[in-house]
């Protein structure tokens, strides 16, 4: 195993002294959250020993965070996997060979498949998926061999409503406009705190510096959050609303736009439909119809919506907060309503498409198929299909429910549901009755403990990186790609080389070389591209521009051809000064491709050839929201949203010791008012009651959470036997998502409500009945008797049932 250095002059990784005790540095892109950030690594004999931020780096110039200066500790982390684990006969999960494993995999999945009902095998994705070069380039082979219509992602947890909103608007789920920090005069983020999370939906190393330089540049920066986050602390004015009445609150914004005559599209206009819809659907909204249901008055609104339309430029962008919520595609597709009749949509300053190196090179603007919603429904529940997906907090029904089409057999990959979608412990139970189960994942988890095998990919140092999906949404165009740190062992497959033998399995040849998926998808890619004639290759022989390919390995190979054909693509020739695989690799800290320029109307893809600003599904919609407004204005309950810690990444970076401890805990954070009248002390315990389930966590009593309102974090709750993460156990917190029964879903995109849901909350004493088994399994002081590491080859096969607390 030889160190490997990215800064060779040829950029490629000029072999380095064997020797262990060799110290080299390499640059390796950060996965672990949607910024990516370029690192520069210290090797030390074949280990990662340091990482910082890379200042050469043309798109992150040196940032970096907690999390990514913990990158070789996470990646040495001696609780992941390095071997398969196959469930023996006696139901217990035992490190085996690759190859056993694959057979198993082979033969698991090809009895549940043999009869004959193609939705019987599931698929889940997970978050990683999208920080992963195999999480882009395999899955759509895999669905494709599948054609299973049992397709779930960590998307209808998170950002479906947006895919759902930018579909019916533009025509294309994936054309997500983001919001041009850079340039903007004014930022309203509502539901989104990127100085944590360091954003999404918007790659922007070094978010929270880019907000100062706003700041410091005269712009403004509004955050409308229920939680007074360090985002909020930024800004110069900040909106305390009341969690899941943002739509409310962007329907009044369109309506004083239009009732005050602010409503200035500027050139957007002739590629805007449904302007007067807009108006109409908005005409019920007055900001003194809504003040008491936001909490927000109805002076704050209008002044608010005067200073985003009067800014020179602005950008309103939301994400999680405004996303995972009852309205949650409302919402989003009003954020673009209001970016469009500002004509803030596609401007410097305002919200841009940016426009990715592997992306389609851009057409003529031309009409296209539109976006469809709801060609299917799931089996038992009849959720609407969004984007191929049916929600995630679906997947344990479709699982336990008798009857034909019932899910017998899944794969994970790179996913937690059990703890990231809503009621976990009834997804156990489901998992637990699967006949075959396969996880592609570092970690022996919550989820993947239920696995038959599991197949762990080689540590990220080992594995190169491109951003596929984060490369379409960054602040600035910009393209980077990192090799492998560390060449990988004989015996540690990268996750490309797993997916690839993931899809020969399904086709019965688990032994099969992994090259020729790869090559498969080359030929047909070229194949197109010649008889394409909007291509550069067109008319050319496929299998020639398939011998000019360059790279050491298939996937880099699949590379160059998807940068060549890109839009800034070399073409094979077309363009000499193009992009191709080599010109990267000689570039190690990345090439700027400029900021982002206006797209409108190329990116457009709906039958009518515009932007429709009233997609039909949505104005129906709007009635559910009005019913509501109703409603909302007497409700006093409490409900609970969540929060992201900088030190932490949903569920799975709990095992590394140095991101743990000081404020990074899971605790019930509460209003000090809230607090005096509920009996809750700082410090005590309270108890959580959902639909789902109750947890008892520790209260922080703070005035950053607005009165009406508790925050829990989530991705804790790691007190499950027969998991190997030891650092995570011994202070496990609870799953803040058991208080979910899954029934609350935002109906348009399947997309579950995790924010601005009703709880109660009541103090934990003596007297009134919590037994002391529910406080140490919920609790996040560490037991007394930390649970015991589990060891690989002794996982029971069904978990105790973990019994609601
Ligand atoms: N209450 C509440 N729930 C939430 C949220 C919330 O805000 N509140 N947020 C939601 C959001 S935004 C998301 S994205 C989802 C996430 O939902 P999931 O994606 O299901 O959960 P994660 O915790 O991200 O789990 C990631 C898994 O990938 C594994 N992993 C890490 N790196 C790799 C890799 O390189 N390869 C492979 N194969 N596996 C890897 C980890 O071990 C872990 O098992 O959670 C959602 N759940
Ligand atoms: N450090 C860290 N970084 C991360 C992650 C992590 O877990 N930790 N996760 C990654 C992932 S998968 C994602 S998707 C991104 C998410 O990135 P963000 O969306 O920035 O993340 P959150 O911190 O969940 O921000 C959501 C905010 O919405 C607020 N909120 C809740 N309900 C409402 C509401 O009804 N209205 C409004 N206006 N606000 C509301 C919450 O108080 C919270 O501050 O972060 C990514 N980056
Ligand atoms: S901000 Fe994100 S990408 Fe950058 S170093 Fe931190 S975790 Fe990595
Ligand atoms: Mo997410």
């Amino acid at each position: 195993m030889s160190a490997t250095g990215t800064t060779s002059p040829s950029g490629g990784n000029a072999e380095a002294d064997p020797s262990p005790a060799d110290v080299t540095t390499a640059l390796r892109i950060c996965p672990l959250c949607e910024a990516t950030c370029g690192l520069s690594v210290t090797v030390t004999g074949g280990r990662i020993t340091g990482a910082r931020g890379d200042r050469e780096d043309v798109f992150s110039q040196g940032f970096v965070c907690p999390k990514g200066a913990s990158f070789g500790e996470l990646d040495a982390d001696p609780d992941r996997l390095t071997r398969p684990l196959v469930r023996d006969a006696n139901g217990t999960l035992a490190e085996a060979s690759w190859d056993e494993a694959f057979a198993a995999v082979a033969a698991g999945l090809g009895t549940v498949l043999a009869d004959g009902d193609r939705d019987s095998v599931a698929v889940y994705l997970g978050n990683p998926n999208v920080h992963t070069m195999a999480g882009a380039l395999y899955p759509p082979q895999l669905l494709g061999a599948l054609r299973t219509r049992n397709f779930y992602t960590a998307s209808t947890l998170d950002q479906m409503p947006k895919h759902v909103s930018c579909g019916l608007l533009y025509g294309d789920p994936q054309a997500i406009p983001v919001p041009d920090v850079d340039r903007t005069d004014h930022l309203l983020i509502l539901g989104a705190n990127p100085v944590d999370s360091n954003g999404s939906l918007a790659t922007v190393p070094d978010f929270p510096g880019r907000l100062k330089k706003l700041r410091r540049r005269g712009g403004r920066l509004t955050v409308v959050d229920p939680r007074r986050t360090r985002t909020a602390k930024l800004a110069d004015r900040h909106v305390a609303i009341r969690p899941g009445s943002d739509a409310f609150l962007l329907m009044a914004m369109v309506h004083v736009l239009f009732d005050e005559g602010l409503t200035d599209p500027g050139p957007l206009g002739e590629h805007l439909s449904g302007v007067d819809e807009v108006r109409a659907l908005a005409a019920d909204f007055a900001p003194e119809a809504v003040e008491d249901a936001c909490d927000v008055t109805a002076e704050e609104i209008r002044s608010l919506t005067r200073e985003v339309a009067g800014a020179p430029s602005a950008a309103v962008y939301g994400r999680v907060g405004s996303s995972t919520v009852e309205f949650g595609t409302l919402t989003n597709w009003l954020v673009d309503v209001v970016n469009a009749l500002t004509g803030n949509l596609d401007r410097a300053g305002g919200v841009m498409f940016p426009l990715s190196a592997t992306a389609r090179a851009p057409r003529t603007p031309a009409p296209g198929k539109g976006f469809a919603l709801g060609r299917w429904r799931s089996r038992v529940s009849g959720h609407p299909e969004a984007k191929s997906e049916l929600p995630a907090a679906a997947l344990a029904e479709e699982i336990s429910t008798p009857g034909e089409g019932r899910v017998r057999a899944l794969i994970t990959v790179a996913g937690n549901p059990v703890l990231s979608a809503p009621d976990g412990e009834k997804l156990e139970r489901a998992l637990g009755g699967l006949d075959f189960m396969v996880s592609l994942d570092p970690y022996l988890n919550e989820t993947t403990r239920h696995a038959h095998v599991v197949l762990p990919p080689a540590r990220p140092s080992r594995t190169a990186h491109f951003d596929f999906a984060f490369n379409a949404l960054p602040v600035r165009n910009q393209v980077r790609y990192t090799r492998a740190v560390v060449e990988p062992g004989g015996d540690e497959p990268t996750e490309s080389e797993i997916m690839a033998r993931l899809m020969l399995c399904l086709g019965g040849r688990p032994d099969a070389a992994p090259e020729t998926v790869d090559a498969a998808v080359v030929d047909r890619t070229l194949g197109k591209a010649v008889a394409d004639p909007g291509s550069p290759v067109h008319g050319r022989d496929p299998a020639l521009l398939a011998a000019e390919l360059t790279g050491r390995d298939s996937v880099e190979r699949r590379l160059d051809m998807m940068l060549r054909l890109g839009p800034y693509g070399e073409g094979f020739g077309a363009r000499p000064d193009g992009l191709s695989l080599a010109k990267l690799l000689a570039h190690p800290h990345g090439i700027d491709l400029g900021p982002l320029r206006p797209r409108l109307p190329e990116v457009l893809r709906t039958r009518s050839g515009r932007v429709e600003l009233c997609p039909e599904p949505l104005a129906l919609d709007v009635g559910r929201l009005r019913g509501a407004l109703e409603r909302r204005a007497s409700r006093d309950g409490l409900v609970l949203v969540g929060r992201r810690h900088l030190r932490s990444n949903n569920s799975w970076m709990h095992n590394v010791t140095s991101l743990r401890g000081g404020t990074n805990r899971c605790t019930l954070q509460v209003n000090p008012g809230d607090a005096a009248r509920l009996g809750l002390e700082a410090g005590a315990y309270a108890r959580v009651q959902g639909a789902g389930g109750e947890v008892t966590a520790p209260v922080e009593v703070t005035d950053a959470v607005r009165t009406g309102v508790v925050s829990l974090p989530h991705g804790w709750g790691h007190d499950r036997p027969g998991t190997r993460m030891r650092v995570a156990a011994a202070e496990p917190g609870v799953n803040v998502n058991q208080l979910l029964d899954g029934s609350l879903l935002d109906p348009l995109s399947g997309t579950a409500v995790l924010n601005g849901f009703p709880v109660q909350v009541t103090a934990v004493t003596a007297g009134n009945a919590v037994t002391a088994a529910a406080v140490a399994g919920g609790a996040v002081t560490a037991p007394a008797t930390a649970p015991a590491p589990a060891t690989a080859d002794r996982v029971p096969r069904t978990p105790p049932e973990a019994g609601r607390t």
